[in-house]
Parts: structure tokens; C-alpha cells; sequence
């Protein structure tokens, strides 16, 4: 029987993959964990925990007493974020990556679940169709984090033989909950102004293109792995994974569709420096043929889910 402990469950991913976890393991086996209490509210189908990921103590306790088979762990200071306060940044992405990977190793728990992400390349990775392996120089406190990060997921494989898996996220868009500090968060705040009424200021430019996915595929992709056996899951340090490529231009256009009174104006900041060192798209065939991933959402559908469902979460 798995007893799954999530960390940062209250972010944009934990939200939505701690109930996909508890609809599949039964809410009795999970325990959502966020540092803040106010999230308690949204977890009223399993349990839930105030936990600072940096209190190792705690951490320990909680995973002995209760018995933690797995733990996915995706409490992280986004890009943006990370820029302000790079050192606490560092601190606080890789600290706690190395006390769940040391609880892993003492625990001998079953697997351990890590996001990376695209922020992982740099200027220097070719920017069309970024391969699995080349170049990574990443020139972000985060992106530095998330690579050193996979680094270590590697070691704690190969040395100690701990199952940890892991994903390089596009930006990920869902509407369950609000943005959380990263550069392709755009991308989210887009809908929450169009469906107010209100003029959107992008703070990258309209060709900017990233790669993105919808909620739902992050979803399904995590799970995919880590359902997928052992044998099958080759790459040990974070696969690519893609599903749509867009620029501010074109969701702002996919959007006027359906509100065509919607505007937009552009007014570049600190993170368009960002959004210009990462790739405009990304080659995950590994993924594709280790594991079987196939995304579902492309824009059009992407922009009318989120339009036809994100009113009903705003009231
Ligand atoms: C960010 O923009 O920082 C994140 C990411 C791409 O990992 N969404």
C-alpha cells in the first residue's frame, strides 16, 4: 500500500496532481503538505500539514511516523522570483531536494517525484526543437538550481539506487489556481484579464515564443511516469517533454475569438532577458519513446477550456 506525501501541494501543480493522486490512492494515503496554512482549506479530501520543506526535522518525522512510501516534491522558488533573493533561491531549491533525497535513501522509499524545467538551457542551446542532451548553461538562479538539481537525481540513481523521476516542465497553464512567480506565467494571467475585462499588459514581447502545456497534460504526463516500470524510464536525469509552442501574439489572438473586445499591449521587463535564453521549442521524443507520452491540448482547445471553465473558480 503507497503512502504518498506531497510537498508544496498548494502551487499551481500540487493543486491539481494531490487530487488526480488521492482520486487514484484514496485521500487516506496522501498528505498534502504547503508552508501555508491557508491552503488547509483546499484539501479537505485528504490530509493535510503545514510544513516548512526546510525544517529537515520535521520533514524526517513526518516520513518515519507516517510511514511515506513516495513523495513528490515540488515546492520551488520560480524563475522570476529567484531573481530577486538568488541566494535564498539556491538555498531553498536545493536544500530541500538533498534532504528528500537523503529521507529516500534512509527510508528506502518505493519512488520520489522532482519537476525540473526548460529553464535548465541557456543562450547558448540551440532554440528550435532543444534536444534531450546538449548545451545547458542556464543563467537563471533557478534554472541553475533545477540543473544542478538534475544532476543529483542522477547521482542518488546510479550511487544509492533511489527511484526518483522527473520532468523538464514547459510553462504549465491551469486555472485552479493563480500564477506563482515564473516567467511563462503570462501565459495564466492572460485569462484572468480577459475574462474581467480588462486590458492585459504583457511583460514579454508578441514573438516571444516558449514552450507551454496545459494542466491537464502535466497531469497525465507525471503520472505516466511515475506509473511507467522501471526498466522503461531510461533518462534518470529529467526528460524533455513538449506540447504546445505559442507567443503572446498568438494567445492573445486565440483569445480574442472568444472575446473580441479583449486588448493587449506589450511592455518588456527583466523577464523578457528570461524568456530570450530559453528554447522556443523542445524535441521530447525520448519521452515519447521510453514511456508513450502523447499531450492532448493544443491552443485552440487549451484557450477554450480554460475560457469556458475559469469564471466558475473566479466567484
Ligand atoms: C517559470 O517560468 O519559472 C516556470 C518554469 C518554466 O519552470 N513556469
Amino acid at each position: 500500500m503507497e503512502k504518498i506525501l506531497i510537498i508544496g501541494a498548494a502551487g499551481q501543480l500540487g493543486s491539481e496532481l494531490t487530487l488526480s493522486l488521492s482520486n487514484m490512492y484514496g485521500g487516506e494515503q496522501v498528505i498534502a503538505t504547503d508552508i501555508n496554512q491557508s491552503a488547509a482549506v483546499k484539501f479537505d479530501y485528504c490530509r493535510f500539514e503545514v510544513l516548512d520543506v526546510m525544517d529537515k526535522d520535521r520533514l524526517r518525522s513526518l516520513v518515519k511516523n507516517e510511514n511515506i512510501t513516495q513523495i513528490y516534491h515540488l515546492a520551488a522558488i520560480l524563475s522570476a522570483t529567484g531573481e530577486k533573493n538568488p541566494l535564498f533561491a539556491w538555498n531553498l531549491n536545493m536544500d530541500s531536494l538533498l534532504h528528500v533525497l537523503e529521507l529516500a535513501k534512509e527510508f528506502k522509499l518505493n519512488k520520489v517525484y522532482w519537476p525540473s524545467s526548460i529553464a535548465v538551457f541557456g543562450p547558448n542551446t540551440p532554440m528550435q526543437n532543444t534536444p534531450q542532451n546538449c548545451v545547458m548553461d542556464p543563467n537563471t538562479v533557478y534554472g541553475i538550481s533545477k540543473q544542478a538539481g538534475e544532476r543529483w537525481c542522477e547521482y542518488y540513481f546510479q550511487k544509492y539506487n533511489v527511484d526518483v523521476r522527473s520532468l523538464r516542465y514547459p510553462g504549465l497553464i491551469g486555472y485552479k489556481s493563480l500564477p506563482g512567480g515564473g516567467t511563462t506565467d503570462y501565459a495564466v494571467d492572460i485569462f484572468h484579464k480577459a475574462i474581467d475585462g480588462e486590458k492585459f499588459e504583457c511583460f514579454l514581447s508578441e514573438n516571444t515564443y516558449l514552450p507551454m502545456m496545459y494542466m491537464p497534460d502535466a497531469i497525465k504526463a507525471t503520472l505516466d511516469l511515475m506509473h511507467a516500470p522501471a526498466e522503461q524510464i531510461k533518462v534518470r536525469s529529467s526528460y524533455n517533454l513538449a506540447a504546445i509552442s505559442f507567443s503572446p501574439k498568438e494567445i492573445f489572438e486565440a483569445i480574442k475569438m472568444e472575446y473580441p473586445s479583449f486588448e493587449i499591449s506589450y511592455q518588456p521587463d527583466f523577464r523578457q532577458k528570461i524568456a530570450d535564453s530559453w528554447p522556443d521549442s523542445i524535441d521530447d521524443s525520448a519521452a515519447r519513446a521510453d514511456w508513450g507520452w502523447r499531450h492532448e491540448y493544443d491552443l485552440q482547445k487549451m484557450t477554450s477550456d480554460i475560457l469556458a471553465n475559469l469564471p466558475e473558480y473566479m466567484v
